[in-house]
């Protein structure tokens, strides 16, 4: 038997949203989870596509989640736009708080979106890229659980705390990069346990502070961060950033609310964006000509631009469909019944 089942991208979300659905989660926000699992899905990014959706049915069900929860907007100054998710998911406060993010960029030049109260799980790019396609340049950054030592320790104090980065480009994919500050993703380390595989050297620590390539004993130690010290002060400023600045849990605090049931984590997220029109004015277009010639230098090299490996994922996965392992498949079916 195949061991790889072939789904076209509405299987991947009728999959996606039927499984939330069915857990406990109300139609508006497993429309807004499963959207995002599915670009996950269509751009292979595995350890962020229908993986997730078991995490989620595990955080339903813990009973911490509320999957029926209305997410509330406020605006505390002119350039802060605050969504509480009042115990919900990231993605549908993020929804709501998008549009409003632009204005009042478009307005002020710089505005931030700070989203509270919300279980997250999800890859950060697709909230950049949806920056950058309203003409806008996009950093997003927020905590987890703390499952990555600093540099030099060996136990956990700092989530995997991604940093997420767009830039528009006229008439194409805009240029972005979206990386956890730990050596990989948490996601993947589980996804090599799922599938008995060596990690490694260098994402993680065992529970005695060893260096290991056994996924199970990274999952039960400590990651490490991506290039020593300076991962380690970009993972700590995202837990000032996206946790003690905008009056939310840091990845320890995240953890301990987490109390061991395996929930996604608990905490909020900061999204900013600057719009180039205000920065550069009647120069708009020789800025975005020096972005276009930075981006030149790197590719005329043979170098290749962080996301070209998702844009071209994205287009066979929208003509062919995606691959995904028959076990998550099966797992996931198993949510359903
Ligand atoms: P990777 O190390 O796989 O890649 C991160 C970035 O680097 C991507 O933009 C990638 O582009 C780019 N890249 C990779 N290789 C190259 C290369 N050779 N040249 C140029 N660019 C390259 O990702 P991580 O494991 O660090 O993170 C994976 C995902 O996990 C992220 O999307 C992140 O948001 C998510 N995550 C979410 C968390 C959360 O709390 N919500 C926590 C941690 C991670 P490309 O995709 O095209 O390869
Ligand atoms: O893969 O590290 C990860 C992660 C944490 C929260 C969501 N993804």
């Amino acid at each position: 038997m195949n061991d790889r089942i072939n789904l076209s991208l509405d299987q991947v979300h009728d999959l996606a949203f039927r499984a939330l659905n069915a857990n406990g989660m109300g139609a508006e926000q497993a429309e807004a989870v499963a959207r995002v699992i599915t670009q996950g899905q269509r751009d292979e990014c595995h350890s962020h596509g229908l993986y997730r959706v078991l995490g989620s049915v595990r955080s339903l069900r813990s009973g911490k989640v509320d999957g029926h929860a209305t997410p509330t907007l406020s605006q505390p100054a002119p350039s802060i736009v605050k969504v509480d998710a009042h115990q919900g998911f990231s993605l549908l406060a993020l929804h709501s708080g998008l549009p409003v993010l632009v204005e009042r960029t478009r307005e002020l030049g710089v505005a931030a979106l700070v989203i509270r109260n919300c279980f997250h799980f999800s890859a950060l790019w697709p909230e950049v890229e949806a920056i950058a396609e309203q003409g806008l340049v996009g950093l997003a950054m927020t905590p987890s659980h703390a499952w990555v030592a600093p540099a030099g320790g060996n136990k956990g104090v700092f989530g995997t705390n991604p940093l997420a980065f767009a830039w528009p480009r006229p008439g194409g994919h805009p240029f972005v990069f979206d990386f956890a500050t730990s050596a990989i993703a948490r996601g993947d380390i589980e996804l090599h346990a799922r599938q008995n595989k060596a990690i490694p050297l260098g994402w993680a620590v065992d529970a005695n502070g060893e260096p290991t390539t056994d996924a199970q004993a990274a999952l039960a130690g400590a990651m490490q961060t991506f290039g020593g010290h300076k991962g380690s002060a970009l993972a700590a400023m995202v837990e000032l950033l996206a946790g003690a600045l905008i009056g939310d849990l840091t990845s320890a605090e995240s953890m301990a609310f987490d109390d061991g049931v395996g929930a996604a984590p608990f905490h909020g997220e900061l999204l900013l964006a600057f719009d180039p029109q205000r920065f550069l004015g009647d120069d708009l277009a020789l800025g975005l000509q020096r972005a276009e010639d930075l981006f030149a230098a790197i590719t005329d090299q043979g170098a290749r631009l962080p996301s070209q490996r998702r844009f071209e994922a994205r287009q066979r996965s929208e003509r062919d469909g995606v691959w995904i392992d028959r076990a998550l498949y099966q797992d996931i079916q198993a949510l359903l019944a």
